[in-house]
């Protein structure tokens, strides 16, 4: 299912994996979409969306609809507070739109045991009993509209409104659920807390802390203070980037109209919030840089972390970039709040499944226990200069570039040499992310071979994979960019087949399959702290890849866990790019006017060496130069033309490669999800197996 869009989405499918597997009780929201994240074709060279209908014909043969667990949710009207019969204060609700929140569970189950949990995911339907209100095909089709697609395009109004009735809609229809499940036990509401816990996973259920305190207060009658304390010990938040433009920001006047009540509690709650800090003494810039409502936006990630009892990273750095940076001051106001949880992968998904060569070659070298306890993974180390073993393990991976190879040429056509390095890159495209670093380098060898065709390299496949998101007009140009290089390239004979360039389209975890386990070099060379974490950089790990990567997320771990010698680390660290932005003296003109290789590579943007590109040529070129290169690419694409020479020396020496690559497989149980899983059940959850 197509039901997310990167590492953000996989990542909770991992959880979901790994909490039935660790036999953890838990259980998942979301929106049972019609269409999942676009499919991406590419089209001369450009990336065009189609719809992903992934029911197909048949539907989701695992799902189970819950007809008596349907809820109502209300959007809309108008509210007014009014006095009771005992002069309490009473929201009266008027003109509100219900819709019917019908849930449809699809079974998480774990790895031989006999744990299932359940992923919830709701649909929308008008309920019978106000179907006059909904006449017309047009006013039917705006209600199904709610679950019709994911990540709606928000550029406009609607799309924005749209956005937030569908976070609201899945928040209230789970949060209603898990109150009424909660009862069924028969035990006080304010102590939900000792039996429930609600993770806020990234901000899109942000809402939720308001919404909880909503249904505590209106629907269940418990007093403010009573229903806050519970509230706070219920709820806790994943921040999962730094990138502002990420963190998402209600306008004030489209959240009252849409959700008026829940915006009188969020007001409520900011109020409290900053007289609760003025009391305290706390400085007042602090309090205004914290506080939920302000400018006429409702900051989604203050109500998130104000609203809950934890918030945490997703990686050791990014996690220190959150305390002393991005949220510096919740962390001044809340320091016990925060904590790291690196991510993790489903070791089984990416070995076992995705890797069956290499999990036969595991078994014969140290058993079948690893595939139920994946710290026994260590065990390979001891053979790290065992040349049978070794030889294994290579054949293995030339075993899984040749299928890969064979998908490539089945479906572009381009033939690809299983003896050359296999160079991937696979992420959504993003500036940040410096799939543009990755073809400067290309550019460089390209113009390399062409002054010299007699260079002495190892030959190598540069492979891509990267959905743009639909109105991001730069990373499509990339995507053409690599496009139009690839056909320069791989049809130029003088080249002697020594650099192919492939872009594999519609990535996802399917190919994903396909593609990491096949891989030489995993590219990870985002700027220093833009990473939050990165997840695919623990897969390729997982299956013998040598990481290339700079020092930002989880490559520091990997670092960490595999040692200096055992991958390949380049550019600027986190604090030379903050210094960088502290003293405001980046000046990538400078650069390029005083490096003439760069000056080259760049100058084939605009000059015509990339054929049938000029506007994306130029556009990227503007980027570079004249918005002085936002992510430093220039000045870190010396170390990384050195790194890369770093990787094709390295990749000469067989029996050294082997060892190195088994030497990652080895140290990479320590990112497993189960782990990481279990870290969030004992230190945020308190939760029992
Ligand atoms: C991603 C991070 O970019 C990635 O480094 C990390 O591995 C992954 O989350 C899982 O933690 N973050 C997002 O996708 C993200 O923040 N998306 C929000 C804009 C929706």
């Amino acid at each position: 299912m197509a039901l997310g869009n990167g590492g953000l989405g996989r990542l909770a499918a991992a959880f979901m994996d790994s909490l039935a597997t660790t036999g953890y009780p838990g259980f998942g929201n979301g929106i049972r979409y019609q269409y999942g994240l676009f499919k991406q074709r590419i089209v001369d060279g450009y990336q065009v969306e189609l719809p992903d209908s992934w029911f197909g014909s048949i539907g989701n043969v695992w799902e189970t609809r819950k007809d008596h667990n349907i809820v109502d949710v209300k959007l809309f009207g108008d509210v007014y507070l009014s006095a009771d019969e005992n002069g309490k204060l009473v929201p009266v609700y008027e003109g509100a739109q219900v819709l019917r929140a019908v849930p449809y569970d699809v079974p998480q189950i774990g790895f031989e045991n006999d744990n299932i949990n359940n992923l919830r995911l709701w649909d929308v339907e008008i309920p019978e009993e106000y179907e006059l209100y909904y006449p017309t095909l047009e006013s039917r089709r705006r209600v199904e509209d709610i679950t019709a697609i994911l990540y709606p395009d928000d550029s406009n109004y609607e799309g924005k409104q749209l956005r937030l009735v569908q976070e609201y809609f899945m928040t209230s229809a789970g949060l209603q659920t898990i109150i009424k499940s909660y009862l069924k036990q028969g035990l006080p509401l304010e102590q939900i807390h000792e039996k429930v816990s609600v993770h806020i996973n990234d901000t899109h259920p942000a809402v939720a802390p308001a919404e909880f305190m909503r249904l505590l207060v209106d629907d269940y009658g418990l007093d403010w203070s009573t229903a806050w304390n519970t509230t706070v010990k219920t709820m806790s938040y994943t921040n999962h980037t730094i990138l502002s433009e990420a963190l998402e920001k209600w306008d004030a006047e489209l959240f009252k109209h849409v959700l008026p009540r829940v915006y009188q509690i969020v007001l409520e709650i900011d109020n409290r919030f900053v007289a609760e800090m003025a009391q305290k003494g706390i400085d007042s810039g602090v309090i205004n840089r914290t506080r939920i409502v302000k400018d006429g936006q409702i900051h989604m990630a203050n109500l998130a972390i104000i609203g809950g009892h934890s918030v945490n990273g997703v990686a050791k750095l990014h996690t220190e970039l959150l305390k002393e940076d991005t949220l510096h001051d919740f962390y001044l106001l809340y320091p016990e709040k925060f904590n790291n949880k690196t991510n993790g992968i489903v070791q089984r998904r990416w070995t076992q499944i995705a890797a069956p060569e290499l999990s036969k070659a595991i078994d014969e070298t140290i058993g079948e226990a690893w595939r139920s306890d994946i710290h026994e993974l260590q065990k390979l180390k001891a053979y790290a200069d065992d040349t049978t073993v070794l030889d294994n393990f290579y054949h293995v991976k030339q075993e899984a570039k040749a299928k890969l190879a064979r998908y490539i040429f089945e479906t572009t056509g381009v033939e690809v040499s299983t003896e050359a390095i296999f160079d991937v890159q696979v992420k959504r495209l993003h500036a940040y992310k410096r799939q543009l670093l990755n073809v400067l380098h290309i550019i460089k060898l390209y113009l390399d071979l062409k002054d010299n065709p007699d260079k002495d390299m190892v030959p190598r496949v540069f492979i891509f994979g990267a959905k743009a998101a639909p109105g991001y007009h730069f990373a499509k140009s990339v995507i053409k960019i690599i496009n139009e290089l690839a056909n320069l390239i791989n049809y130029d004979d003088s080249l002697q087949g020594k650099l192919k360039v492939v872009f594999l389209e519609n990535y996802n975890v399917s190919l994903a399959e396909l593609i990491i386990p096949a891989a030489n070099v995993s590219e990870q060379i985002s700027l220093a702290s833009k990473e939050a974490s990165g997840t695919s950089n623990m897969k390729f790990m997982m299956t013998g890849a040598i990481t290339l990567a700079t020092l930002d997320g989880a490559n520091i771990e990997i670092k960490d866990e595999v040692g200096d010698d055992n991958i390949v680390i380049f550019g600027m660290d986190k604090d030379a790019v903050y210094a960088h932005y502290a003293a405001h003296d980046y000046y990538a003109r400078g650069v390029y006017e005083a490096n003439p290789v760069i000056k080259r590579v760049v100058d084939s943007f605009i000059n015509g060496t990339i054929p049938n590109s000029q506007a994306e040529g130029t556009e990227i070129y503007e980027a570079l130069i004249t918005h002085n290169d936002e992510y430093f690419l220039l000045e870190d694409f010396p170390a990384y033309v050195e790194a890369q020479e770093k990787i094709d020396q390295l990749y000469r020496n067989r029996a050294q490669w082997s060892r190195m690559s088994l030497l990652n497989i080895a140290n990479s149980d320590k990112f497993t999800s189960d782990d990481t899983i279990t870290e969030y059940a004992e230190e945020i959850w308190n939760l029992k197996k």
